[in-house]
């Protein structure tokens, strides 16, 4: 097959260019280097700055010849136009969307440079489906933070609405708690409205949190690795304490600490987007998995990552700080996530092992950790 990466560059968009090079597929990698830009704008720097794809794409290519790399921003509506083109592609992953929370309630600008480049990438991805390939599979990387967190189960992707002597399924409600995930919820909308007027095939990740920085056994040398964030933009939650413990930080809870999310090893995202190109929807079929393995709190993390540590003899503070967020302390949470198991996916659990060798990767870089970038800025208001 010909598949098209969008997003190459990124924490999982490498790390899926590197594993699918292990197979036949002939692979684009599209990428326009927007997040290390944003990196550099706010002053921030991921643990190691990894070479850019230009410059490592030769790793790659030991293992498939067939990989194509261009600098190219998806949402440039013609140029994107003009490279699906060329390629029509039969799959597509759709990672190049801007992914943080912090980012997009930073401010009314970054707000909006989230919903135009979020939107306006989706949108142009859908054009060039529709006018030159209707049969091409779209993954999307969604995100469970689209539900927020409701007083019910959450289901995947669809709920059974009873009224009166009626029901039809719908889309699960959906109430983002930032700019970010909103925009998530609106390109799902898109998605959705064009799987029923265009009969496109769209598969929708709806992606907890994720975590680790190894990527496979073919992988362990570190010139494979993914750009590791640890600071208040980008950073997830669980990478973000590792690195506080090795730098001797107190962990940063927010608020109360009882904020619960469905979590997951990057080796897992791997395994679902291999299992969403195996597992195609029919043309007009909008397929939903709830892309995580377990459901933490941020206490039970911070718990986790201290006595992990403590094997290490590493001793750990933990300090709940003013949430700087605005989002629910206490609340229900149960989330269904048995999509993907049914696929076939074997879940890689968050372990002391796990945590260990996450912090044997930070602590050799343990002189540059910026002690500047970890406390939150972004304050929502
Ligand atoms: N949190 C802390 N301390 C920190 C950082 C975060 O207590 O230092 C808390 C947050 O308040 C939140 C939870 O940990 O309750 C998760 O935060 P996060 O920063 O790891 O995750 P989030 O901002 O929700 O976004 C991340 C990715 C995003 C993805 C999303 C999945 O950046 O791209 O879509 O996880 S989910 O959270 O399920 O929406």
């Amino acid at each position: 097959m010909k598949i098209m990466i969008l997003g190459a560059d990124g924490y999982l968009g490498w790390p899926m260019s590197a594993n699918l090079s292990l197979t036949k597929h002939k692979l684009v990698m599209i990428d326009n280097y927007v997040k290390r830009s944003l990196f550099k704008k706010y002053g921030k720097t991921p643990l190691i700055n990894y070479p850019k794809i230009d410059k490592r794409l030769k790793l790659l290519k030991k293992y498939n010849k067939n990989i194509k790399f261009y600098n190219l921003d998806c949402t440039d509506s013609q140029k994107f136009s003009d490279l699906f083109k060329k390629y029509k592609p039969d799959v597509v992953i759709h990672f190049a969307e801007l992914p943080s929370a912090p980012y997009s309630m930073y401010g009314p600008k970054e707000g909006w440079v989230t919903l135009d480049n979020n939107l306006k990438s989706t949108f142009n991805l859908i054009e060039a489906v529709k006018k030159y390939n209707k049969k091409c599979h779209i993954i999307k990387l969604g995100t469970m933070g689209e539900y927020g967190t409701p007083n019910i189960n959450i289901e995947e992707g669809w709920l059974t609405v009873k009224h009166k002597d009626r029901q039809q399924k719908f889309l699960y409600p959906r109430q983002g708690s930032s700019l970010y995930h909103t925009s998530k919820i609106m390109d799902t909308d898109l998605l959705w409205f064009y799987v029923r007027t265009s009969d496109l095939r769209v598969t929708d990740l709806m992606q907890g949190p994720v975590y680790g920085i190894r990527i496979g056994k073919e992988f362990e040398k570190e010139e494979f690795y993914p750009t590791f964030a640890y600071d208040d933009m980008f950073g997830t939650v669980l990478n973000r304490f590792i690195v506080q413990a090795i730098a001797k930080i107190p962990l940063t809870v927010y608020g109360s600490g009882n904020q619960i999310r469905g979590y997951l090893d990057i080796k897992d995202t791997l395994q679902c987007i291999n299992l969403a190109i195996k597992n195609p929807p029919n043309p007009g079929d909008l397929k939903i998995y709830n892309q995580f393995t377990e459901q933490f709190s941020v206490n039970q993390l911070a718990k986790k990552v201290k006595s992990a540590l403590k094997k290490i003899n590493i001793e750990t503070v933990i300090k709940k700080i003013k949430n700087p967020r605005i989002e629910k302390e206490k609340h229900y949470y149960n989330a269904m996530h048995n999509g993907m198991k049914k696929l076939g996916l074997k879940p890689t659990l968050l372990t002391d092992k796990s945590i260990i060798e996450i912090a044997e990767y930070v602590f050799k870089y343990k002189k540059q950790i910026n002690k500047k970038i970890i406390q939150p800025k972004s304050i929502w208001k």
